[in-house]
C-alpha cells in the first residue's frame, strides 16, 4: 500500500489512511475462533464480509447515511469517510445469546433491559433491545447500561443511536429470516460525519458483526450453530484445544466447508451470485 498510511489493525482488518478526511478498510482472510486468530486463513471471507456490508449500505442509506464512498476493484477494500466515533459499541439483540444469555441468567437483565420471566437460552426477544457496551481495548466489550452510555456521548446522541440501531436490526433482521438466515444480535460503530451528522461506519450486518444463525436449525433453549464458523468451532473442540494461542491449523476440508458458508451467506442475502461480485464488485450498491 505505498500511497496510503497504516492506521489501525483490528483481529482481521486493517485500516489506512488515504488522505485527511478519508480512509481505506481492508478486510482479510483471517478468521478468528474463541477469540483467537487462527493461522489458517479462509480464501475470499474478506471480500465475502465487504461485498455483505456494501450490500446493506446500498440499502440502509434511507435510514441512516454511512461512511461508504467506492469497493475497490479487489472486492476487498473500502474508500470510507473519516468520522468522529462514537466511543461506543450501538449493539442489538433480536434473541437471548452471549453476553446478554449470561447478563440474563444471572439478574434478569440486560443492560438495564427488565426482561420477561422464563426465558430460555436463544429465545427470540418480545422486542429487540439496544445494548450498548463499551469499547475494551483488549478482551471483551463491556455492557453497559443507559445511564453511563449517555454519559459517554450525550442524551440526545444515545437516543439517536438507539432509535437508528433499532431501526437497522429490524429492516436486516426481517430482510434476512425471508433468506434463511436469523441474525441473533449485531453491533453497529456510529460516528459523527466531518458536518456533525451521525453516520454508520466500520462493517455493518456480516458475520463478523453479528450472529448469523441458520433458520432451519433454530431451537431455542440450547446455544445454536454459527451459519459462518461452526466447522470451525466443531474440528477445534474434537481436538481439546485449550483456546490458549496458539490456534491450531485448520485441514483443507474445514477450510473449504467454510468458505461454502461464507459465499452461501453472501449468496443468500444479496441474491447475487459470488462469482458476479468477484467479476464486478461494485454489483452489490445496485
Ligand atoms: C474506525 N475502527 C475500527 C475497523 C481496524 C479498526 N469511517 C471511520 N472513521 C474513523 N474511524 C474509523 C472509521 C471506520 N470504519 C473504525 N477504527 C477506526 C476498525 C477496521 C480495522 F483496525
Amino acid at each position: 500500500m505505498p500511497e496510503a498510511t497504516h492506521v489501525a489493525s483490528g483481529k482481521v482488518r486493517e485500516i489506512y489512511e488515504l488522505d485527511e478526511s478519508h480512509l481505506l478498510l481492508v478486510a482479510s482472510d483471517r478468521i478468528s475462533t474463541f477469540d483467537v486468530v487462527l493461522p489458517t486463513e479462509i480464501p475470499d471471507k474478506g471480500r465475502v464480509l465487504t461485498g455483505l456490508s456494501s450490500f446493506w449500505f446500498a440499502r440502509t442509506g434511507d435510514i441512516v447515511p454511512n461512511h461508504l464512498v467506492a469497493i475497490r476493484a479487489d472486492g476487498r477494500s473500502t474508500e470510507a469517510r473519516r468520522l468522529a466515533m462514537l466511543p461506543i459499541e450501538c449493539v442489538v439483540r433480536g434473541y437471548l445469546a452471549g453476553s446478554g444469555w449470561k447478563d440474563y441468567s444471572a439478574t434478569g437483565e440486560v443492560c438495564g433491559h427488565r426482561l420477561p420471566a422464563g426465558l430460555r437460552e436463544s429465545d427470540q426477544l418480545p422486542a429487540p433491545i439496544f445494548t450498548p457496551a463499551t469499547k475494551a481495548q483488549e478482551g471483551h466489550d463491556e455492557n453497559i447500561d443507559r445511564a453511563r452510555a449517555a454519559e459517554l456521548v450525550g442524551d440526545e446522541i444515545l437516543a439517536a443511536a438507539e432509535q437508528l440501531s433499532l431501526a437497522l436490526y429490524e429492516h436486516a433482521a426481517a430482510y434476512a429470516a425471508e433468506r434463511g438466515i436469523l441474525i441473533a444480535d449485531t453491533k453497529f460503530e456510529l460516528g459523527l460525519d466531518a458536518d456533525g451528522v451521525l453516520t454508520l461506519g466500520d462493517e455493518a450486518l456480516t458475520p463478523d458483526s453479528s450472529r448469523f444463525w441458520p433458520a432451519d436449525e433454530y431451537e431455542p433453549g440450547r446455544g445454536q450453530p454459527s451459519f459462518d464458523k461452526q466447522y470451525v468451532r466443531d474440528y477445534c473442540e474434537s481436538l481439546g484445544w485449550d483456546k490458549a494461542p496458539p490456534a491450531p491449523e485448520l485441514p483443507e476440508a474445514v477450510v473449504e466447508g467454510t468458505r461454502a458458508r461464507y459465499v452461501e451467506a453472501f449468496e443468500r442475502l444479496t441474491g447475487i451470485r459470488f462469482a458476479d461480485y468477484l467479476a464486478d464488485p461494485e454489483v452489490v450498491l445496485r
